[in-house]
């Protein structure tokens, strides 16, 4: 008898839109994926990777059992063996070498996954190292040291009300594509053109006309690396033309005449010719911004990742508080999540962490107890107390996503033990030693606990599994939780369904009734709103104030100098990145329905650089930074700002020993092997992969 057809309902668990999906399925085949039109957040919005799941799942290359990588290939092990193999190799090397000689890499997918973020952190304890790297110091750390300095907690960022707002000035983000970041807000295309249609504006300054741009009302170039000269002329400009209004926030803020101060030098036509944005062009937007019913200033990615990424996301959340549109509808708005993880933390004492330790190499202060990504392989290459000899990857892929990678690359393969919890034997886990595969995607249940932080309009919403997993995969937090039992640690013994169950009745919607059951019985998600206000009480700082000028961030612009003009002829591009639709990150290349068509790594070039360089549509050329080349085809395209060209992230599986059969035959070239590990933000640590500088020449 045929099976018959189910229709389940859940959150796609891929990127930050946790868009709601509709799936049929019928016994183990899937029949169709779509977006769910009853979904309250994502009201049927999807994108092309939603369908992808489906390929992940049924993938042939993806591990379901742990793997030993031995003199003659890999080889599938127990369970039993991998772990007792892995405790070994990690206390082996601590015994030797002392805590410090294991080094731990979370990558992206962690945060996407509840079982992870609740089950990760005791295996973290009991390995007691200090060093710790994960993402967030390729991404969005300097977000983070902004809501910790002037909110009080590491997670307290405020996110863009675009639901109600009437200006948005978009600062190095593309939502069109990336589906939006730190703004959980699927369908950015609809949540943008009401913006429009209510009267309102979208600005974007980008050096690339992004999609985004495209459908903006005004887009301008900026030059990469150069937003904190024009942000710092943003508030010159809010001070010298009166346009402060701080509204309902006057009463707990300090610190504004001191930004007066700190800004006085930064007049609009003093940044033109750095930033590549003229001085009108500066003062009209801050005039338009001020005078708007509402209004907000949002930069992600591209903003954080540059040289001064600490000071442009500080200086995003002066310019929101000094218009009075932080906490206020349609300007910077804090969610209220009904898995309430910043409170409950609070309530432990824990609020984040800067500068308790620094790192060996560089001196970099720690994070939230990690250190900068970007220093990883010298803590592995460089001799001496502390060097890190065995390292734990969990969800991440390092040698393709963080700078030099070539350099990290090199470094793993020098390692005495190296364990991954990955699906994949892919460009960083072809070094383990172990691989211990998780179940994943529709094998999982899922509750979000970290993107309903940072949503435009406050949803719950429990998606039970597809399909059980088989009885030889685990899921990540078994994974994690059979490790910490090994290593003497007591972990919690509940599932992290249970755990939901027994957090719901005390987070912030228990009076409205909203217990895991109740969840369960609203397949489609719950509407619990718009944001709401909720300042002060929402503030963590000690004095419950903000603080407009926390130390770091006046130390780190005291240095700050603007720099002279650039010699016109110096031959030198300056390289930022791309987010394509069809991936994520490095990790969906092996879906063919994501891959097919023509090579999508490409280098974007404006036709006036590609002409004096001889460099024709199509052509093959060979970029070259001061860490290492590649040879990818040009594109030519009056998309990108003169002087700046675009190679996007996530390609390079032309490497030997992965086994990623489809990625390997659509391979492109890694853009981390041009970026550079010495450069990074010093406020932050962060990495750097904007403004690169590097030639281009047709070969
Ligand atoms: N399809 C898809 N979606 C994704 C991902 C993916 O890989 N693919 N990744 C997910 C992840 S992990 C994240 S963090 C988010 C990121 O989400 P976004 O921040 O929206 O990411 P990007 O699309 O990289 O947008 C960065 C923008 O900054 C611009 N830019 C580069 N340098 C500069 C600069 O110096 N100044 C200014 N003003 N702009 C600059 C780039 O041209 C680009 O348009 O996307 C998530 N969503
Ligand atoms: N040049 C440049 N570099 C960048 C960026 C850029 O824009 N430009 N973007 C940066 C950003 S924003 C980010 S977030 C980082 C991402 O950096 P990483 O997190 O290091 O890289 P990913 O490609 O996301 O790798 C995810 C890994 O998780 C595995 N995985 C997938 N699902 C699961 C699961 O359920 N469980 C487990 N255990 N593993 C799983 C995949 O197989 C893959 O190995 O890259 C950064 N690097
Ligand atoms: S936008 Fe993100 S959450 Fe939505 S379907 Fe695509 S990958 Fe999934
Ligand atoms: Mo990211």
């Amino acid at each position: 008898m045929m099976p018959e057809t189910i229709t389940h309902y859940r959150a796609c668990n891929l990127c930050e839109a946790i868009c709601g999906l509709k799936i049929e399925v019928r016994g183990k085949e899937i029949l169709s994926i779509k977006g769910d039109p009853d979904d309250p957040l994502s009201r049927g919005h999807i994108c092309p990777k939603a369908v992808a799941l489906k390929d992940i799942y049924e993938d042939p290359d993806r591990l379901r059992k742990p793997v030993r990588r031995t003199a003659g290939g890999w080889q599938e092990i127990s369970w039993e063996e991998a772990y007792a193999e892995v405790v070994a190799g990690l206390t082996g090397v601590q015994e030797k070498y002392g805590k410090d000689a294991v080094g731990v890499y979370l990558g992206n997918p962690t945060v996407h996954n509840w079982g992870s973020m609740l089950y990760g952190p005791e295996f973290l304890r009991l390995l007691q190292t200090k060093k710790r790297f994960s993402a967030t110091s390729a991404d969005q750390l300097p977000h983070h040291l902004a809501a910790y300095f002037m909110y009080g907690h590491y997670m307290a960022i405020p996110i863009p009300d675009v639901d109600r707002t009437h200006y948005m000035l978009i600062l190095g983000a593309n939502p069109l594509v990336s589906n939006g970041s730190l703004m959980t807000a699927p369908g950015m295309d609809k949540r943008l053109k009401a913006i429009q249609r209510r009267g309102g504006q979208v600005v974007v300054l980008d050096p690339r006309l992004t999609e985004t741009a495209k459908m903006a009302d005004r887009h301008h170039f900026i030059r990469p690396g150069k937003d904190v000269y024009f942000l710092l002329a943003f508030v010159h400009t809010l001070f010298e033309e009166n346009l402060l209004d701080l509204k309902q926030l006057e009463s707990y803020t300090s610190g504004v005449e001191q930004v007066a101060a700190l800004v006085r030098s930064y007049a609009p036509e003093r940044v033109a010719t750095v930033t590549g944005v003229s001085a009108a062009a500066i003062r009209q937007l801050v005039r338009e911004f001020a005078a708007a019913p509402s209004a907000v200033c949002y930069g992600r990615m591209g903003l954080s990742t540059q040289e001064f990424g600490g000071l442009c996301q500080w200086l995003i959340q002066v310019v929101n508080i000094l218009t009075g549109n932080l906490d206020r509808p349609g300007g910077a708005m804090f969610a209220l999540p009904a898995f309430d993880l910043v409170a409950q933390q609070v309530s432990k004492g824990k609020r984040g962490s800067f500068g308790r330790w620094k790192s060996r190499i560089r001196g970099i202060p720690e994070f939230g107890g990690e250190l900068p990504v970007a220093e990883l392989a010298e803590e592995m290459l460089s001799p001496g107390e502390g060097q890190i000899k065995a390292l734990v990857t969990s969800a991440g892929n390092p040698v393709l996503s963080t700078p030099n990678g070539r350099l990290l690359d090199k470094a793993l393969s020098d390692l005495d033990f190296m364990v991954s919890i990955d699906i994949y034997i892919n460009e960083t886990t072809r070094h383990a030693n172990i691989i211990l595969p998780p179940a994943t995607g529709l094998e999982t249940d899922h509750y979000d606990m970290i993107f309903h932080i940072f949503a435009v309009r406050n949803t719950a919403r429990y998606s039970p599994a597809l399909f059980e997993r088989g009885e030889d995969q685990r899921y990540d937090w078994e994974i994690f939780r059979e490790l910490a039992l090994q290593m003497g640690g007591k972990p919690s013994a509940f599932s992290p369904k249970q755990m939901l169950a027994y957090a719901l009745p005390f987070g912030p919607y228990a009076s409205e009734g909203i217990t895991l059951d109740y969840l369960q019985q609203h397949p489609h998600g719950l509407d619990l709103g718009p944001l709401q206000v909720c300042l002060p009480e929402r503030l963590f700082t000690p004095d419950r104030k903000i603080n407009l000028i926390p130390e770091v961030f006046t130390a780190a612009l005291a240095k700050l100098e603007i720099p002279a003009e650039e010699p016109e002829d110096s031959g030198t591009l300056l390289l930022i990145g791309r987010r394509q639709l069809r991936s994520n990150n490095s990790w969906m290349h092996n879906s063919y329905r994501l891959v097919k068509g023509g090579d999508r790594c490409t280098v974007l070039i404006n036709p006036s650089d590609a002409e004096v360089r001889g460099i024709s549509q199509g052509q093959e050329v060979e970029v070259s930074s001061a860490v290492g080349k590649v040879v990818l085809a040009a594109v030519l395209s009056e998309e990108m700002m003169p002087g700046v060209v675009s190679i996007p992230h996530g390609w390079g599986h032309a490497r030997s020993g992965i086994s990623l059969s489809v990625a390997a035959e659509h391979p492109g070239v890694s853009v981390n092997d041009l970026t550079d590990n010495q450069k990074i933000d010093e406020l932050s640590g962060n990495a750097v992969f904007s403004g690169i500088p590097i030639e281009v020449v047709r070969i």
